[in-house]
């Protein structure tokens, strides 16, 4: 399975990351291929957070064929190391959530790449605070720019 984005009938009518796909929602994108898009959060929790979906409609990691998820997470080792060469963060968590209970919060697969700093307090239940659109739009170009 491949070209999905070509195959509406693996996205969902409904689902906001599904539209981002089909470019009814814009994003940030840092990095797009036949199977998958990364772009930036849209409430970045650090700079440089960036979201790596699937362009097949699966709600999460349990409900995703091996091989989507394999996809996913090959191209969120991309992302992560564009991000490293762009930002120099001290470090990179790589967070996918599962449910409500674990505060999934978009039910359509998604890798965070989340850079990290030394101290930098962040914990795992993060509120939603939206970001500067100016600055995720340059800063995703520059991103953009060191995926290999
Ligand atoms: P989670 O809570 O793990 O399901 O993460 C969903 C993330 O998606 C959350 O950090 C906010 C982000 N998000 C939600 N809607 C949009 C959107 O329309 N555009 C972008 N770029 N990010 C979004």
């Amino acid at each position: 399975m491949s070209a999905a984005h070509l195959d509406d009938s693996h996205l969902d009518e409904d689902c906001i990351f599904c539209k981002i796909i089909r470019g009814e929602i814009p994003c940030f994108k840092v990095f797009d291929n036949d199977d998958v898009l990364a772009f930036l959060d849209v409430n970045p929790i650090a700079e440089g957070h960036a979201l790596v979906i699937p362009k097949h409609h699966d709600k999460d990691i349990l409900e995703s064929p091996a091989e989507w998820t394999g996809k996913v997470f090959a191209a969120a080792g991309k992302v992560a190391r564009a991000v490293q060469k762009t930002l120099n963060p001290d470090g990179l968590n790589i967070v996918q959530a599962n449910g409500p209970g674990a505060k999934q919060s978009v039910f359509h697969l998604h890798v965070h790449v989340v850079p990290r700093a030394m101290d930098d307090g962040l914990t795992m239940n993060w509120e939603l605070v939206p970001g500067d659109m100016d600055a995720l739009g340059k800063l995703a170009d520059r991103i953009k720019a060191n995926v290999e």
